[in-house]
């Protein structure tokens, strides 16, 4: 066999492509970036220049990869939405070739992260990335999974920060003192010992941030920031319209359950722990 065919063919085997026609999901997240953020000297538990330099990737992603719909940042990660349904003919976005896709995305989110920050030196950021395809059902919990995270880890990033100056702690010991608390007993303490009531902290802090394509004039969109982002558990169709564009397709559209108790579907953010009249009087 020709050298050319031989070596192609070794390419070839592992040049593997997602289905076509079904939704596709990327994560692209930041490669240690706990160290990252330390050695820029990000503020904790949130960062101004951080999240502008996410928001800064999510945009190079989201104008640069045909076939996007949305996109959704939390902490170090995005996750990505990509529809190649429209037509038989729709050719999705290289080919839904995985490699191609995962290279793209993490180089794209990886070049604007380090626009923001002035290149990055010698030791640049950088993200990895992962693809997948999920039922059309399944798209708004892909998001809800994500958005639940960003909860638990704000209510913990404020506790552990906040605690952590409050008292005059170690690391450690507020990691001791929130050691088997759930999420809603760190809501209870953080507003006992800091005054924190969650329900009134920043929304993009603590359910995320969406990129999404707003239409203006006739025939014209653009991609636009959207920091007042649902809960998408209570609001299924603000990822699912982004997808489901057309009429047709929303009648068509499987209905989407969770397949969380009503509990757990509240609890995960306005349980109201306290009531207005026990807040102290500085509030
Ligand atoms: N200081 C600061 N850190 C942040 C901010 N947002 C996210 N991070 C940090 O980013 C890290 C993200 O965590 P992971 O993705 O689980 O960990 P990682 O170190 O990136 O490790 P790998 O993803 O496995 O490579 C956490 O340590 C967060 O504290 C921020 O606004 N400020
Ligand atoms: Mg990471």
């Amino acid at each position: 066999m020709d050298i050319g065919d031989r070596m192609k063919g070794y390419e070839k085997v592992w040049d593997q492509k997602l289905p076509r026609r079904v939704p596709v999901l990327a994560r692209i997240d930041g490669v240690s970036f706990s160290k990252l953020t330390e050695r820029y000297k990000f503020k904790k538990p949130y960062d101004k220049t951080f999240i502008e330099a996410m928001y800064t990737a999510m945009q190079n992603v989201v104008t640069n990869v045909a076939g996007v719909v949305l996109a959704y940042h939390q902490s170090d990660e995005i996750t990505v939405l990509l529809k190649n349904n429209q037509t038989f003919e729709t050719e999705p976005y290289a080919a839904n070739r995985i490699q191609k896709l995962t290279s793209h995305l993490a180089a794209l989110a990886t070049c604007g992260f380090n626009k923001e920050l002035g290149g990055g030196g010698d030791k640049p950021a950088f993200f990895d990335c992962r693809v997948w395809t999920v039922p059309e059902a399944e798209i708004n919990n892909s998001f809800l999974w994500r958005q639940q995270d960003a909860f638990r880890n704000c209510v913990q990033a404020v506790a552990h920060y906040g605690l952590k100056e409050k008292l005059n702690l170690k690391g450690r010991a507020v990691q001791k003192l929130m050691a088997n608390k759930s999420t809603n007993e760190l809501q209870e303490l953080i507003f006992k010992e800091l005054g924190i009531n969650i329900d009134t902290y920043p929304t993009h802090l603590k359910r995320g941030t969406c990129m999404v394509k707003k239409s203006y004039l006739e025939d014209r969109a653009h991609w636009v920031i959207d920091e007042n982002i649902p809960i998408f558990s209570k609001d299924p169709g603000y990822i699912e319209d982004q997808y489901f564009s057309t009429e047709e397709e929303l009648d068509n559209k499987q209905r989407t359950q969770t397949g969380l108790s009503l509990e757990e579907l509240e609890s995960i953010e306005h349980e109201v722990l306290i009531e207005d009249e026990a807040l102290p009087d500085e509030h």
